[in-house]
């Protein structure tokens, strides 16, 4: 049975993450759900896309499954992980995607609703980054896509916390297009979905390819590429990384040697 509900309403496409017990994690089942409703709604001519949770979540997405990620000693997020796949395909996508966010976003569905192009949510919709929680490195797309969206100091202050980010003050930044309240979160995403339905396709799938294009032309010397690389293999080798995974689900708060 699929992990995502999906619906097309006048040009609108909406792809529901619908897998309540274990708080809509991004594992590869939801993904290839998801992959799957992205392309069907595309074949269908949708002209705009909502990516949202069931109704009344109070979980968006608890990011990564952490059940899936690899032992240590190998990256924990390499190109074909399913997350990374799904980063890129939002990204890549012709069609603009809009986050619809009600509950608490975690971890990789960060980078998820990060990945869509507008973002509306709650005063529910708290962002909290976790690779320090578990001791994961992140990766080099990733940490830029944050640093593009938010500014280097706030990247900082999430990666290094791994506290919440509140709904009020990614509104504030810029990182939320919208706060608004919860009966109102539906009409006012679909009302501004509507309109970008209205608007020409062609266009706007231009637009937003160039906006893609521009905003991560970084370049990157080998050196600089190999340095990231060596630096991730640091932590994905270490016994911390296995220390965050096993606490995890030893339901147990992690102990980290530094190491
Ligand atoms: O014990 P059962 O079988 O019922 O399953 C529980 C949780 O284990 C499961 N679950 C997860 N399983 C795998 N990976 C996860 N990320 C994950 N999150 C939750 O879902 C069932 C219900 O969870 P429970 O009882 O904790 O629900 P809750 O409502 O009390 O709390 C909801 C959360 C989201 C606050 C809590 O589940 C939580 O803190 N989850 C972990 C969030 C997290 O750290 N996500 C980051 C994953 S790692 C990742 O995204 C990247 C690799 S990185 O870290 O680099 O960004």
């Amino acid at each position: 049975m699929s992990m995502v509900l999906t619906q097309l309403r006048d040009n609108i496409g909406t792809i529901i993450m619908n897998n309540p017990e274990q708080r809509n994690v991004l594992n590869s089942k939801m993904v290839n759900d998801m992959l799957q409703a992205l392309d069907e709604l595309a074949k269908k001519k949708a002209r705009v896309i909502v990516l949202r949770a069931y109704a009344g979540a109070k979980v968006w997405s608890a990011g990564h499954d952490i059940n899936e990620l690899p032992v240590a000693g190998r990256d924990p997020l390499p190109y074909d992980d399913p997350l990374e796949t799904i980063l890129r395909s939002i990204q890549a996508s012709s069609l603009p995607v809009i986050a619809m966010i009600e509950g608490g976003v975690w971890g990789g569905a960060c980078d998820l609703a990060l990945s869509c192009d507008i973002l509306i949510g709650t005063s529910s919709a708290a962002l909290t980054m976790t690779p320090a929680k578990i001791s994961v490195p992140y990766n080099a797309s990733g940490i830029l896509h944050f640093i593009g969206i938010m500014g280097v100091n706030i990247a900082k202050e999430m990666f290094f916390s791994a506290e919440p980010l509140t709904a009020e003050r990614a509104e504030k930044l810029g990182i939320l297009n919208h706060l608004v309240s919860a009966d109102e979160l539906e009409s006012f995403t679909y009302e501004l979905a509507g309109s970008i339905a209205k608007n020409s396709p062609l266009s706007i799938k231009v637009i937003k390819e160039q906006i893609c294009l521009l905003a991560n032309a970084h370049p990157l010397t080998p050196h600089t590429f190999e340095r990231v690389q060596g630096l991730r293999r640091l932590v994905y080798d270490s016994k911390d990384y296995a220390e965050g995974i096993n606490a995890f689900i030893g339901k147990r708060l992690p102990v980290f040697w530094g190491e």
